[in-house]
């Protein structure tokens, strides 16, 4: 059977493989991209993210037993900008998943960082795209929430979930990085530890401060119990699983859906743009030594940038040898 046709059928080693070969950029990887394309768009798409420790990984992993509960099938992508190696990544997630690891309904795959040039967002993306050729019904992106990188990953989601923990200082953090502009639905986890009473109530002050339009979503604020206190904490996350429900409706009634859709479909031309122009060039100049000259000659201000780019465009433009 041909690759793309097994990945509609589930297969879990071509699948693997493809996004391998796409985090590898094989040339055979992308034409199969392409073929996948139309048949993604299905999926539920659920963005966690958080401070590094933040129990991300373990809330992911009770979310897919809820849904697993209701029969639905289940891709995660882990995407840890921090690592160098995606087999770190893979070591602590995958502990904390084993117990789904057996389980046919459920795809769990990492993804991490990409290097000098970027294009995190871009493999993230792919991933996601392979997981819907599958026919997940739900993928849960897990990522580290620090920077633009990690804010442009989670942009593949339809909705977001926000972890901040009590104690850490994480209520400045998650604001100075724009955080709170993209939570949907804000998790207090650990929530045994203290600290977790004043900052639900900061944080509810500071929601209802904001100003909202009328009929617009307000980030419902979810204290996940104690992980170690499995009654309290199962009831909890069936709590916020509801709450990604209610929000998952509000998106279909309000029209935001289409909109969240619209701007997903913009920030994936951005990152095949980058992926078809920008790479290859900046591939060619890093290797043929150019860029560091070129770097230099700005630097002690003899050329400016656009005079640079503008030539480098000229030339690899005219001469089509980015393709
Ligand atoms: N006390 C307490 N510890 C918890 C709770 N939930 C998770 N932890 C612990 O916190 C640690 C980090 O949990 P992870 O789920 O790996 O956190 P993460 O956010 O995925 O971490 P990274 O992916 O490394 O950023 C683990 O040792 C968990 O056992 C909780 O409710 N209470
Ligand atoms: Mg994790």
């Amino acid at each position: 059977m041909e690759t793309t046709k097994k990945i509609y059928a589930g297969d879990v080693r071509s699948a693997s493989r493809l996004i391998r070969d796409l985090e590898d950029k094989l040339p055979q990887a992308r034409p199969r991209l392409k073929q996948l394309f139309q048949h993604t768009g299905k999926s539920f798409i659920i963005g966690i993210t958080g401070a590094p420790g933040a129990g991300k990984s373990t809330l992911t992993n009770a979310l897919i037993g809820e849904f697993r509960k209701l029969n639905k099938t289940v891709g995660v992508l882990a995407v840890d900008p921090t690592s160098p190696f995606s087999g770190g990544a893979i070591l602590g997630d995958r502990v904390r998943m084993l117990q789904h690891t057996e389980d046919e309904g459920v795809f769990i795959r990492s993804l991490a960082t990409r290097g000098a040039l970027g294009g995190l967002s871009q493999a993230a993306g792919d991933a996601i795209h392979v997981m819907e050729a599958m026919g997940k019904d739900v993928i849960i992106v897990e990522t580290v929430g620090i920077g633009q990188q990690e804010l442009d990953i989670i942009h593949h989601a339809h909705s977001v979930i926000v972890v901040l923990v009590p104690g850490m200082g994480d209520e400045i953090q998650t604001m100075k990085a724009g955080i709170m502009e993209i939570a949907d639905v804000f998790a207090i986890n650990k929530a045994d530890r203290p600290g977790t009473k004043q900052l639900q109530t900061e944080l509810t002050s500071l929601l209802s401060t904001s100003p909202l339009p009328t009929g617009s979503w307000r980030p419902p604020i979810v204290s996940i119990g104690n992980l170690y206190e499995p009654a309290g904490f199962v009831e909890k996350t069936a709590e916020l699983m509801q709450k990604i429900s209610d929000h998952h409706a509000h998106l279909l009634i309000s029209g935001q859906l289409a909109l969240r859709m619209e701007r997903k479909a913009l920030m994936e031309i951005n990152d095949a743009l980058r992926a078809c122009i920008l790479e290859p060039i900046l591939n060619q100049l890093i290797e043929s030594g150019e860029l560091k000259s070129i770097t230099q000659r700005v630097k002690n201000r003899e050329a400016d940038p656009y005079t640079e780019a503008e030539a480098i465009a000229r030339r690899f433009l005219k001469s089509g040898e980015i393709l």
